[in-house]
């Protein structure tokens, strides 16, 4: 094991990496270093997994990445960028893996097999990176050490693994409301509801539309009695309004990013004209995050951080071009090329980048053109939320994930992978990124289940949900226009489908949350491609069949009109199918391929040999959960042993090592099995069936 540190350009701290790590000299490893080119020549058998959050597959392979945060809703495969800029690879061959991450705030671009089949090149725009090489002698332990290097992950409070209902917009409290009681009245559980850019009073952050919201405080506190806690979102720009508090103090103080000649830089967002906070001022950095004070006194536990990329729809100097073209060519035969650059005008008005050439941080005294730090924007706007959050309650675990980010935010809050479509290959997508996301810091992530564009169909809906009730965040979020989405939204048979699995998820709470928390204490990932446990050729390709914690293989449907699919199993496996908590078959399956029916409302996983899953019980909500009784499943061949980790789910005292944990060992003995149950979880019944090849499966009830 072992991490190299080289040095290009002058540094500028990226706030990514925790650990110190000398400089070396020498020339890199594996690559040839030319004009900020890096390159490396790859061998047949290489796969190269990271980048986050991207479109394509897990292996990156056969395309050209660039980080750059972007705002672009269309994940198309031919897009080169999402919201977040992950610049970690893992270089994966037969004889020799390591991982490679750049270090640097600016562009960098990942031609992996795009301008020449076997060759990786790595060129970072700006001749400003640290590099680092880390080797180990396999998959798990330089995923590892990368996150030793860049620090912990963020820790949500535990009712941010229950279910939760979102939607651009419930755009009143009545809706809001409404909402919540059409859970509490189908015996839907739910955790939380989000409230969209209409709650506030003209999009201006740390404010609130009192006329569509007219008792906003007491809605609430009443939700959260009913066990419902609402999560607002914040925008990045802030509104220039006179009178408004927001924009007078950050004008006074200085504290927004500033234009070519000094002056605050507009952009035009939701608020319409604004100003961007200078997230990359630490004085700015305390301000903004102290405003979240204003709603964590009405009583709000989470925030989401929106549009932190930053995305502008425009800027008074790219329209005022764009009216030029317009008056210039009136009266003129435009000719075809006139034509096109009249209407780019106005198309390319957006996330334009001579508006982020155009302004300028003050990185506490070093001012700095925004384009050569521009991933590092959103990441610092939830370092911002994050550190005031943290000053007004320090023990206190909040929701906070963003849309934007950059290696080391992760430490802060988690990410949505942002505005996703209604699209059977979205869902793919979703699958194929969460173990790339991972392997970048992010654990508490999801997409928007569903889709976020477009209207979502129920039979995407159900096989949606059938991946997402696996996935840390999970949300169904859509946009403003497309049909409703809520489980119900879909029709009596679907909403019974759908509120089955929505139940499952809170069953599944107590392994999710487990194999979470040991992830970050650990510095392990959740989501695994099969190849960082087993090494066959089959299992390093595979990437529709994913590992989700210590025990799982998830298969899951991710075609239209599918009734079952094929499913390599790397050993034998047990099959878990399941409609709800209360309709669970299960059933050994040998190493090799399997077709597998699976009709649409039932879904199936696997656990792995000799391991064992645990499903609790519903509730309401996650603090509902009495879970007096967990049903265990394992399939035993040797000895399966499972560390069940849990604590009180809000505070930070885990890392004082008050947590409790629960240790289970079924070893299988010449006549029957022995099970050892060790642990400070108490008052628990624990419901044990042992399957076995070639066995009937035992059942047995252990009191502790
Ligand atoms: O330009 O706040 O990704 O989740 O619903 C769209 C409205 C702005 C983008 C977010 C999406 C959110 C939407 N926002």
């Amino acid at each position: 094991m072992s991490i190299k540190r080289f040095s290009f350009g002058k540094i500028i701290d990226c706030n990514s990496v925790v650990k110190e790590i000398e400089k070396e000299n020498g020339q890199v490893p594996y690559f040839l270093e030319k004009d900020s080119v890096l390159s490396f020549k790859l061998e047949k058998e290489d796969l190269v997994y990271g980048l986050g959050e991207n479109v394509r597959g897990i292996n990156k392979r056969g395309w050209i990445f660039e980080s750059y945060c972007s705002d672009d809703p269309n994940h198309a495969q031919d897009k080169k960028s999402l919201y977040g800029a992950h610049n970690f690879i893992i270089i994966h061959g037969e004889n020799r893996s390591f991982g490679v991450f750049i270090d640097t705030p600016s562009k960098v671009k990942f031609d992996i097999g795009y301008s020449e089949i076997d060759t990786l090149s790595i060129e970072v725009e700006e001749n400003n990176y640290d590099l680092y090489i880390i080797e180990g002698t396999n998959l798990n332990e330089i995923s590892k050490e990368f996150r030793e290097l860049i620090g912990k992950s963020y820790v949500p409070p535990k009712w941010a693994f229950g279910y939760q209902q979102s939607r651009w917009s419930y755009a009143t409290e009545k809706e809001v409301r409404e909402i919540g009681r059409k859970f509490r009245e189908k015996n839907i559980p739910i955790d939380c509801i989000y409230l969209d850019i209409d709650y506030m009073e003209k999009f201006k952050n740390f404010t609130i539309n009192y006329e569509s919201f007219p008792n906003f405080d007491q809605m609430v506190k009443d939700m959260k009695e009913d066990g419902i806690r609402l999560i607002p979102i914040i925008d990045a720009g802030c509104k220039i309004e006179n009178g408004y508090d927001v924009y007078e103090e950050g004008i006074k103080k200085g504290y927004y990013c500033l234009d070519k000649e000094g002056n605050p830089f507009v952009a035009a967002v939701w608020p319409g004209k604004v100003h961007f906070p200078d997230f990359l001022n630490s004085e700015a950095r305390l301000w903004f995050g102290k405003k979240y004070k204003f709603l964590v006194d009405k009583g709000i536990d989470g925030f989401w951080n929106d549009m932190n990329e930053p995305a502008i729809f425009y800027s008074e100097e790219g329209l005022n071009k764009a009216y030029k073209i317009v008056e210039e060519s009136k009266n003129k035969n435009l000719d075809i090329y006139s034509f096109f650059a009249l209407k780019d005008a106005f198309m390319g008005l957006s996330n334009s980048s001579s508006d982020y050439n155009s302004f300028y941080h003050n990185m506490d005294g070093k001012i700095i053109k925004h384009n050569d730090v521009h991933n590092l924007f959103g990441h610092n706007m939830t370092r911002a939320a994050a550190e005031g959050l943290d000053s007004i309650d320090k023990d206190k675990r909040f929701l906070l994930f963003s849309r934007a980010s950059s290696i080391g935010m992760h430490r802060y809050g988690g990410i949505w992978t942002g505005d996703n479509t209604s699209l059977w290959e979205h869902l793919e997508m979703n699958v194929k990124m969460m173990p790339n996301l991972n392997m970048c810091g992010y654990l508490y992530t999801g997409a928007d289940t569903g889709g976020f564009g477009g209207n979502c169909t129920p039979d995407l809906m159900t096989r949606w949900f059938q991946f997402s009730i696996f996935t840390p965040l999970f949300r169904n979020h859509s946009a403003m226009g497309t049909r409703n989405q809520e489980p119900f939204a879909f029709g009596e048979k679907s909403e019974k489908i759908l509120k089955n699995l929505i139940e499952f998820r809170y069953g599944l709470v107590p392994y999710i949350y487990s194999e979470y928390m040991k992830a970050v204490i650990n510095n392990d990932i959740m989501f695994k491609p099969l190849s960082f446990e087993y090494n066959d050729v089959t299992s390093r390709e595979i990437e529709d069949q994913i590992l989700m914690g210590d025990s799982l293989m998830l298969t899951p449907i991710i075609k239209q009109n599918g009734r079952g699919r094929y499913v390599y199993l790397p050993e034998d496996m047990l099959m878990i199918r399941a409609k709800g908590l209360n309709d669970i078959s299960y059933k050994v399956f040998s190493k090799g391929h399997h077709y597998i029916n699976v009709e649409l409302e039932e879904f199936i996983f696997f656990v792995r040999k000799d391991k064992m899953i645990l499903l609790g019980e519903s509730a309401k909500n996650v603090q509902s959960i009495e879970n007096k009784e967990l049903n265990i499943i394992a399939f035993v061949e040797e000895k399966a042993i499972y560390e069940l980790y849990n604590d009180d789910g809000i505070s930070k005292d885990y890392l004082n090592g008050i947590f409790d944990k629960l240790r289970i060992e079924i070893i299988k003995g010449k006549e029957e099995f022995n099970i050892n149950v060790d642990g400070n979880i108490k008052d628990k019944k624990l419901n044990i069936t042992i399957i076995s090849k070639g066995s009937k499966d035992v059942k047995k009830v252990y009191y502790i």
